[in-house]
């Protein structure tokens, strides 16, 4: 049964079995202090004001039984899968692969690549390793989608201008409907989440649609 989902530029229906709920990155290393969020010389505090509103849809998703994805943006321990353009960037002590508090820097298994005890995956959901910004960037996702039969994504995650919207960006373009949640996305800089969605919805919606946690929740509860 199709349900509507109150949205910009326009409301969107949908039907939950061909839905997913995508998180994106919610990882200590970008989210806690000593990961790569800090390296790069952020406030990683102003990331933890999506992750009560993730814990929310993320509860109503499991409750209605939609697929749940989480992604983790990270590398293999020898850095070879990493592209030199991407790992030679900023101080050499502070670049993928650095120590610092929380492991490695961005390498997969290391305590700052997990992700948050909060939005922890439960056994069963999908997670996708991601070594680019986009999940989509060699990884299986789009395969998992095909054989889900999904057509619709809620996208939430971090951070909303970097690899929320490279990811929806991916989708857009390869056929799928995408839906960034506002107060379930956040990023280091406040003008850049409002100016990241403002880019989605523009124009018609150019490659999206933008909604709330709370006009999700609404349609699956009702
Ligand atoms: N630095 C920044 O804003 N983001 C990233 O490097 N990765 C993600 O957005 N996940």
């Amino acid at each position: 049964m199709a349900v509507t989902i109150k949205a910009e530029p326009e409301s969107i229906e949908l039907e939950w079995p061909r839905t997913a709920l995508v998180i994106i990155d919610m990882q200590r290393d970008f989210i806690e202090p000593g990961g790569f969020g800090s390296s790069l010389g952020n406030d990683v505090s102003k990331l933890r004001r999506a992750i009560v509103p993730c814990q929310g849809l993320l509860a109503a998703a499991r409750a209605q039984g939609l697929m749940v994805i989480h992604t983790r943006e990270g590398h293999r321990a020898d850095l070879s899968d990493a592209h030199p353009a991407k790992v030679m960037r900023g101080h050499p002590a502070t670049r993928i692969g650095a120590d610092g508090p929380m492991g490695r820097i961005l390498i997969r298994g290391e305590p700052g690549h997990d992700i948050i005890p909060e939005l922890y995956p439960l056994a069963g959901e999908v997670v996708i390793d991601k070594p680019g910004k986009g999940a989509f960037y060699q990884t299986d996702l789009e395969l998992l989608l095909t054989t889900h039969g999904i057509t619709t994504l809620l996208v939430c995650g971090v951070t909303t201008e970097v690899c929320v919207h490279t990811t929806i960006r991916e989708g857009n373009d390869r056929g799928y409907r995408c839906v960034a949640v506002s107060d379930c996305c956040a990023s280091y800089f406040d003008e850049f989440h409002q100016t990241g969605l403002r880019m989605i919805t523009a124009q018609g919606g150019i490659f999206g649609w933008v909604t709330d946690s709370a006009a999700i929740i609404e349609t699956i509860t009702a």
